[in-house]
């Protein structure tokens, strides 16, 4: 880890975009996540090309949540690509989980960043932490808009499972709040990839993180 904690959500369509700011931003990420968004608009092999020209760590935001058969067919495909993270659901139970962690490093989501988050998710935390601590993933997902929920769940979670927390930013949480609130890594999206100079955005965020680690 490169002293760092900070991922970038790069969730736009173009390619040439995409290495664009993943390039000028590199010097102050830990990671790079990518989601639907750019797998679409791109095609896979951005992973690897993202991959070359940062040599940063990958994160496959696609959030998996169906039987096992699938999510090791689709997961298998990101990981060949070289992502070296893929973010699953807890929700479709351990199995599901299992088999993406089969083919390679998990992110579970324990807690999700909107409002919506409170109808599901948020009263499902505990179980999911529960499988986060058996199967003991890379990292959980926690919100940076609610530290709060970030604190409960690093209260119950096994020593060693980071917490990845996105929320900063363009949906009002505060790095400070979840570095305090027991956040590992911060994923920022939009304040980054949307601002004038994602460069300077980026360095910006990494001295907020470093002044309050
Ligand atoms: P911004 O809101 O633009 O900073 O982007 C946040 C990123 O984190 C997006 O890629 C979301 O898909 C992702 N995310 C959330 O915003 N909330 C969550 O609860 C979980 C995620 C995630 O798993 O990364």
């Amino acid at each position: 880890m490169r002293g760092n904690r900070l991922i970038l959500a790069l969730d736009v369509y173009e390619q040439d975009r995409a290495l664009r700011i993943a390039t000028a931003t590199a010097p102050y990420l830990w990671a790079i996540k990518v989601n639907w968004p750019l797998i679409l608009g791109s095609g896979l092999g951005v992973i690897t090309k993202l991959k070359k020209v940062t040599d940063l760590p990958v994160i496959a935001d696609l959030k998996l949540a169906d039987i096992p058969n699938t999510n090791r067919l689709v997961s298998r495909k990101v990981f060949e690509a070289g992502a070296d993270y893929v973010i699953a659901h807890g929700f479709a139970g351990r199995d599901s989980v299992e088999a993406v962690m089969e083919e390679g490093e998990v992110i579970l989501v324990v807690d999700m960043s909107h409002g919506g988050a409170k109808e599901f998710i948020t009263p499902a935390t505990d179980g999911l932490v529960e499988m986060a601590n058996e199967l003991k993933p890379f990292g959980v997902v926690a919100p940076a808009t609610r530290p709060e929920r970030i604190a409960y769940v690093r209260e119950r979670l096994l020593n060693g499972i980071k917490i990845l927390s996105p929320g900063v930013g363009a949906q009002g949480g505060r790095i400070r709040d979840a570095i305090k609130a027991g956040a590992d890594f911060l994923i920022v999206g939009r304040s980054i990839y949307s601002s004038q100079n994602p460069e300077e955005s980026a360095r910006a965020l990494w001295e907020e993180v470093r002044r309050w680690s």
